[in-house]
């Protein structure tokens, strides 16, 4: 499938959906056109690639655009299965406890993580931080349970949840300048932490993965911006 293949990926460089698909298409070994969008001046293409939502990351295959980041996982997974690693487990039990992980990532992890980033009161930005550590804390015995005792969620290799967890971590790299407190370390999330060193590691990491601070940056700008927005 993957010979002639035509892959175009709409995305911004600091988007962390983005980095998801990024990854995934590096692991593969996947070729794609990086089309970089403007989120403040949107693309025909774009516009016209995802009518529903207006979003990015958009991946395009073969002039048929697909839509949001775990979606489009499933679909590299499924379109690629004989290229690179599969993301998904063959059992079915356990290809849903890896969309159970990622379905909580995604609402457990990064809605309280947008709130103690966004917060413009000091309670509303401790509960925020609260949820996001317990979440954090959830997810540390998850990569026990997952892992059974391997080196990544999918076991001997990279699969859905790390990527889709791999995906944020630039972010949660930064969280401790941004939000000010850091998500992992030794004493609670020991093996959370081990396996930032793993994934950080991987080639596949190193091409998909924006510079920490130069996000940290680009985020804390974004953030003034929103906050001027909504005063104004
Ligand atoms: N649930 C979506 C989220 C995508 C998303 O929020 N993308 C942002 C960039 S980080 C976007 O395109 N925002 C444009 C807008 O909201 O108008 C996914 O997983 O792909």
């Amino acid at each position: 499938m993957a010979g002639e293949d035509e892959l175009k990926l709409l995305g911004t460089w600091a988007s962390p959906w983005v980095f998801r698909v990024k990854l995934a298409l590096h692991l593969k070994g996947l070729s794609y056109e990086n089309i970089e969008q403007d989120l403040d001046n949107k693309s025909d293409l774009l516009l016209a690639s995802n009518p529903v939502h207006k979003k990015v990351p958009i991946l395009i295959h073969n002039g048929k655009p697909i839509c949001e980041s775990v979606v489009i996982l499933e679909y590299i997974d499924d379109a690629y299965g004989t290229v690179g690693p599969s993301f998904l487990p063959v059992d079915p039990y356990e290809r849903a406890i890896a969309r159970f992980w990622v379905d909580y990532i995604d609402e457990k992890l990064v809605i309280p993580w947008k709130v103690a980033f966004t917060a413009d009161g000091e309670e509303e930005k401790t509960e925020g931080i609260k949820q996001m550590l317990a979440a954090v804390h959830t997810l540390e015995g998850a990569l026990k349970e997952c892992s059974k005792g391997k080196p990544f969620f999918g076991g001997d290799s990279v699969g859905y949840v790390d990527i889709a967890l791999g995906g944020l971590l630039a972010f949660l790299q930064g969280t401790e300048e941004l939000c000010g407190t850091k998500p992992f370390d030794i004493a609670n999330t020991p093996l959370l932490l081990a396996w930032v060193e793993r994934f950080t590691a991987l080639d596949a990491a190193k091409v998909a993965l924006p510079d920490v601070s130069k996000l940290v940056e680009f985020a804390k700008m974004r953030r003034a911006q929103m906050a001027l927005s909504i005063k104004k």
